[in-house]
C-alpha cells in the first residue's frame, strides 16, 4: 500500500465519512446501495486536487503528509514567489492547519510526522534558492535531555515539531549538564531552552539546571517537558527556581503551540500573563495544602500475609541471554501502547484492527514493516540477564543470599500509610527461605544512532517508531521473560492463558521495576546492577540510575499468589 495516496481522515467531505461509516457498522436499510450509488457517480467527478489554487494545493502537500507533486508545484511557484514567501506563506499555513487538527482530534502523531516529512522536503528543495542570510526562523531553541537522563524519544518529537515549524533547533543530546546549556547560550545565543527528561529524579534535575542558568544570570524563556513532569511541578519547583518564564508542554504539539504564543508579539504578552497568573495560583494552592496537612494519623498495624508455600527455582546462578531472537518477543507486544501512545491511534487498538480501520491498518503496516527490518537488517538486538536469589524478609526489609549463603544484598521497601499498608517485603517470608528473582533486558544498542541519521535524512515517521518500537520490545522482552521464569519456577500459566491475558498481569506473582510506586527508590538501580552486571551485554547505569540505552527495563520478581500492584506512599 502506498501510504502517502490514502487520503487523510479530515479531508475526506462529512457526507462521504458518514457513508463509509454506514457501511463499516451497518447503519441504515441498505448501506452497501447507498455507498455504491454515490462513488459511482464521484467517480465522474474531477480529483480535488486539480480544483484547487497552487498555494491551496501547496498547503495540502503538507495537511496530507504526501510528496507526490510537490516538487512540481514548489517550482512553478518558485516563478512568482520568493522562496522564504512559499515558506512563511502556504506551507508554514499548511503545519498551522496540522497543528490545529491534531488538537482538534483529528490527525494523529504518525500523520503529524508525515506532514513534517513533506515540510522537510519542501524547505529542503526551496533552501538553494534562497540568499545565505536569509532565515525563516521563528526563533532558536537548544533542546537537551538534562543530566543523568538518557530519554531521547520525547525529546526527538519535540525537535521535530519545532524545527519543521520554523524554529532553528540546536539539540544538544541526553545526558546534558547544566554547564553545557550555559556554553550552549553563548555560543548559539538561543531565544529559549527546551529541557527534557523521561524519570521523576530528572525533574528534580531539572530544578537543579534552572539554579544553575539563574546563577548564570540567564532568563530566556525555559520550556520543560518529560512523562514524569506535571504542570504544578514546573510551577511550584522550577519556576520557583528560574529568573525566566517557564513553560510546561504536555507534549510536542502543545509545546509547539505555546512557542507560538511566546515568539509572536500580539499574543505574547497574554500568554505571559496567564502563565505567570497559573503558577501563581498552582503554588498557593501547594502552600495551602502544605499548611493544612493534617497531623500524621496513628498508623494501623500491618496485616501479615498468608505465608505461602515456596517453589524453589532450578538455579542461583547467573544467566545471561544474547541475541534473543526478536521473533520470540514480537507476540508479547503491546499494540495499545505500541499504536496507541507512541503513535497516536485512539481508542481501543484490537478493535480498531479487528474492524479494519484505516488509520490503524497504515500504522500497522508501517510497524510490520520495521519488525521485518529489525529481524532481516538486524536493526534492534535483544539481551538480558537474570538471576534467583535466596531471599528472607525483615519487617520492610529484604535480604539476598547467593547460592553459597552469604549475603548479597538488601533492599529496605517503603510500606503504605495507610489503608492495607502494604510492602513489597510481605510477599516475601520472614520464617523460611523463600526465592526472588532479578532481571534486566535492552533492546537499545544501536537505536539512538541510527534513529538520529534517519531523522536527519528527515524520515521522522521510521526514526520514531524505531525508536518507539525498541522501547515497547523492551518491555515484552520484560513480559516474555516473567512468563519463561513463572515457568522454570514450577508455576506456569495455564497454556490456554493468552499473551493479551498476561499484558494484563493476570498470572502468579508480580514483576515490578525500580522507579514504580511500590519501590520508588531508583538508587537500588546500582544494586540490582551490581548483582546482574548487565554491562557485560552493553547495558549500563548513569550516575541518574537511568539505564543507558533508553529501551531497557530492570525488574524484581515475586510468586507471592496474593502479591499486586499498589503505590506505597
Ligand atoms: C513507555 C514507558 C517506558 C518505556 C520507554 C520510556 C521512554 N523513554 O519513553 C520503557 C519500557 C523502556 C520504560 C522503562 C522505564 N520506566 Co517507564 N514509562 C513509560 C510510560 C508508560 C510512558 C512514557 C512515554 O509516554 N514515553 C513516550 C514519550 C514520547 O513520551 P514523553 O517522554 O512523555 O514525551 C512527550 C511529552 O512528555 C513532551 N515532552 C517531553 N520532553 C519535552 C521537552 C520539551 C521542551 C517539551 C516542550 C515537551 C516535552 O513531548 C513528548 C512528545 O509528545 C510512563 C508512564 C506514563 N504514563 O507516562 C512510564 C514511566 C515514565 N516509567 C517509569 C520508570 C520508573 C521506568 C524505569 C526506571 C523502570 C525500570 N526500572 O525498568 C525504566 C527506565 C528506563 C531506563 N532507560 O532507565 C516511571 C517514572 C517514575 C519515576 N520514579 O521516575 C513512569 C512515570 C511510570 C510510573 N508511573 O511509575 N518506560
Amino acid at each position: 500500500m502506498n501510504t502517502e495516496r490514502l487520503e487523510r481522515y479530515p479531508s475526506i467531505p462529512e457526507a462521504e465519512r458518514r457513508l463509509a461509516e454506514d457501511l463499516i457498522y451497518w447503519r441504515g436499510g441498505d448501506p452497501v446501495a447507498a455507498f455504491a450509488a454515490y462513488f459511482r457517480e464521484r467517480k465522474k467527478a474531477p480529483p480535488p486536487a486539480t480544483a484547487l489554487s497552487l498555494d491551496e494545493r501547496l498547503s495540502r502537500y503538507i495537511v496530507e503528509g504526501s510528496r507526490d507533486g510537490l516538487i512540481d508545484d514548489l517550482n512553478a511557484k518558485l516563478r512568482e514567489a520568493a522562496p522564504l514567501a512559499i515558506i512563511n506563506g502556504p506551507l508554514m499555513r499548511g503545519m498551522d492547519e496540522v497543528g490545529r487538527l491534531f488538537n482538534d482530534n483529528q490527525l494523529i502523531v504518525a500523520e503529524v510526522l508525515q506532514s513534517a516529512e513533506a515540510m522537510k522536503t519542501a524547505v529542503a528543495h526551496l533552501e538553494p534558492f534562497m540568499e545565505k542570510a536569509e532565515s525563516a526562523t521563528r526563533g532558536t531553541i537548544v533542546l537537551a535531555t538534562v543530566k543523568g537522563d538518557v530519554h531521547d524519544i520525547g525529546k526527538n518529537l519535540v525537535e521535530i515539531i519545532l524545527s519543521n515549524n520554523g524554529y532553528r533547533v540546536i539539540n544538544l543530546g541526553i545526558k546534558v549538564p547544566p554547564e553545557e546549556l550555559i556554553a550552549a547560550y553563548h555560543t548559539h545565543k538561543p531565544d529559549a531552552f527546551g529541557l527534557s527528561g523521561l524519570l521523576v529524579k530528572s525533574a528534580q534535575q531539572m530544578v537543579v539546571t534552572a539554579q544553575d542558568l539563574r546563577v548564570a544570570a540567564i532568563e530566556i524563556p525555559l520550556f520543560v517537558g518529560g512523562a514524569a513532569l506535571t504542570k504544578k511541578f514546573a510551577a511550584t519547583r522550577i519556576a520557583a527556581e528560574y529568573g525566566g518564564l517557564t513553560l510546561y508542554a504536555k507534549d510536542a504539539m502543545e509545546g509547539l503551540d505555546l512557542a507560538n504564543q511566546l515568539f509572536s508579539a500580539p499574543t505574547r504578552e497574554a500568554l505571559v500573563a496567564r502563565i505567570r497568573r497559573e503558577q501563581t495560583a498552582l503554588a498557593a494552592t501547594a502552600s495551602a495544602i502544605r499548611e493544612t496537612a493534617p497531623a500524621t494519623p496513628e498508623l494501623a498495624p500491618p496485616r501479615r500475609l498468608e505465608r505461602v508455600m515456596v517453589p524453589a527455582p532450578p538455579d542461583l546462578e547467573r544467566h545471561v541471554l544474547r541475541d534473543v531472537p526478536l521473533i520470540h518477543l514480537y507476540p508479547y507486544l503491546n499494540l495499545q501502547m505500541l499504536y496507541g501512545k507512541h503513535l497516536g491511534i485512539r481508542g481501543l487498538v484490537e478493535r480498531l484492527l479487528e474492524a479494519g480501520d484505516p488509520k490503524v491498518l497504515e500504522v500497522h503496516e508501517i510497524v510490520e514493516e520495521l519488525k521485518r527490518d529489525a529481524v532481516g537488517r538486524g536493526l534492534l538486538h535483544a539481551h538480558g540477564a537474570y538471576r534467583w536469589y535466596r531471599a528472607r524478609a525483615a519487617g520492610d526489609t529484604v535480604a539476598l543470599f547467593d547460592a553459597s549463603g552469604r549475603e548479597a544484598a538488601t533492599f529496605e521497601f517503603p510500606r503504605q500509610k495507610d489503608g492495607e499498608r502494604l510492602c513489597l517485603a510481605d510477599y516475601v517470608r520472614d520464617d523460611a527461605d523463600d526465592y526472588m528473582a532479578l532481571f534486566a533486558v535492552t533492546c537499545g544498542a544501536g537505536v539512538r544512532e541510527l534513529a538520529s541519521a534517519w531523522k536527519d535524512r528527515g524520515e521522522y515517521v521510521r526514526s520514531h517508531a524505531l525508536q518507539a518500537l525498541a522501547i515497547e520490545c523492551a518491555e515484552a522482552f520484560a513480559e516474555m521473560l516473567h512468563s519463561r521464569l513463572r515457568t522454570l519456577w514450577g508455576f506456569p500459566d495455564p497454556p490456554e492463558l493468552p499473551i493479551s491475558e498476561k499484558l494484563k498481569a493476570h498470572y502468579q506473582g508480580i514483576r515490578v521495576s525500580f522507579g514504580y510506586p511500590a519501590c520508588p527508590n531508583l538508587a537500588d538501580q546500582a544494586t540490582l546492577f551490581r548483582l546482574l552486571e548487565p554491562e557485560t551485554f552493553g547495558l549500563s547505569l548513569t550516575e541518574g540510575f537511568m539505564m543507558d540505552p533508553e529501551a531497557s527495563v530492570s525488574a524484581l520478581v515475586f510468586h507471592h499468589s496474593a502479591a499486586k500492584y499498589f503505590k506505597a506512599d
